[in-house]
């Protein structure tokens, strides 16, 4: 049985190489102190999904009773050739690009005064919508997987499900939470996606490749200096309610003055605290075909 286990990590790996160099099967495990912390979390109004189902972010169980296994990708979308310039366009132009990743309207929380001439997004946006994407290379992988075990089932997740992707993924040895409460691996940087699936059949501990350094350097401070709003605190984390990609991207309550001047020009998402980290300056990840740049 440990043999055949052996075997299948071997034979699962050589399937996820070819999307990611950077992957890891991990054991489920339970985040009692994120639970926790979700459960009594105040943030805005449409983040309160994250409150309403805390326990079973905290353990995959109740989101996946039979889990035996969990298997996690980053999906890098951004490396240091990519030109930053594609972030800063005209208001047009972001507006058809909108159309073209299928968004027929302006996100919800763009500004009542209406965005600037030109405006900023992030990276992330400017490739097509990647919870299809990241579906999609899921379910090319589990057909793979079902053809080494027909037995095998699968819940998969990216963003959207209730499961603590980035603690997972820590947990994984795929890289550490830096102060500004993102995944930072020290050779692939923070922009990637992470993407996984919860599986009914055991496979050993692995990662493609183990993180070495684990926490942001000593005495650094730039996420914190360079965001706007002040949103990440000096002890690490968000605070939400301050993030500019809470209110661009999803929510429509009225916007507090700071973020309504902000967000006539940070249009769509927010990567300025990502900008400031150091490991992105050096991040040479490769990028999958689906996960380019459109423009
Ligand atoms: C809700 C959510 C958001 C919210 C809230 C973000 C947040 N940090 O809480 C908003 C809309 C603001 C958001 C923004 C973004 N998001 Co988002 N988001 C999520 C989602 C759905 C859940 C995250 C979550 O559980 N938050 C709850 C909080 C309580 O947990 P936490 O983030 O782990 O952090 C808390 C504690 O752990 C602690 N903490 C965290 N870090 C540290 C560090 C130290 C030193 C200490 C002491 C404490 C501490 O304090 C935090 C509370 O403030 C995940 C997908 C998923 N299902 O996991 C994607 C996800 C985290 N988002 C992602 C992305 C890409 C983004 C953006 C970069 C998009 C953009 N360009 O605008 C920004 C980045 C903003 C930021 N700096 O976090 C990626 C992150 C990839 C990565 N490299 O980590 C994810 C994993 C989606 C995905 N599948 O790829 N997001």
């Amino acid at each position: 049985m440990a043999n055949e286990q052996k075997q299948l990590t071997l034979e699962v790996s050589k399937i996820i190489k070819k999307y990611s160099a950077y992957f890891a099967f991990t054991a489920p495990a339970v985040f009692e102190e994120s639970g926790r912390l979700l459960a009594s979390l105040v943030a805005p109004k449409h983040l309160n999904y994250l409150k309403e189902k805390a326990a079973v972010r905290a353990d995959i169980k109740l989101w996946f009773p039979e889990v035996k296994s969990i298997i996690i990708l980053l999906l890098p979308y951004w490396n240091t050739k990519q030109d930053d310039k594609k972030t800063v366009m005209k208001k047009a132009d972001w507006l058809a690009l909108r159309q073209k990743r299928g968004f027929k309207r302006p996100p919800l929380g763009a500004s009542k005064k209406g965005p600037q001439d030109t405006v900023i997004v992030s990276r992330y946006i400017l490739g097509q919508d990647y919870h299809l994407s990241a579906k999609e290379i899921l379910s090319k992988i589990f057909e793979e997987i079902k053809q080494l075990d027909p037995k095998a089932a699968a819940k998969f997740f990216t963003d959207t499900s209730p499961v603590l992707e980035k603690a997972l993924a820590v947990k994984a040895g795929l890289g550490f939470q830096g102060k500004n409460s993102l995944l930072i691996n020290d050779r692939a940087g923070s922009y990637f996606f992470i993407a996984g699936m919860a599986l009914n059949i055991g496979l050993d501990d692995f990662v493609s490749y183990k993180n070495i350094v684990n926490d942001c350097p000593e005495g650094c401070d730039l996420c914190l200096a360079s965001c706007p709003t002040k949103a990440i605190k000096p002890q690490g984390g968000i605070e939400q309610s301050l993030c500019l990609s809470c209110w661009n991207t999803q929510e429509k309550a009225p916007l507090p003055p700071v973020i309504e001047e902000l967000t006539q020009t940070y249009v769509e998402g927010c990567d300025i605290c990502q900008q400031s980290c150091p490991f992105n300056k050096i991040a040479e990840a490769e990028i999958l075909p689906q996960l380019l740049p459109l423009v």
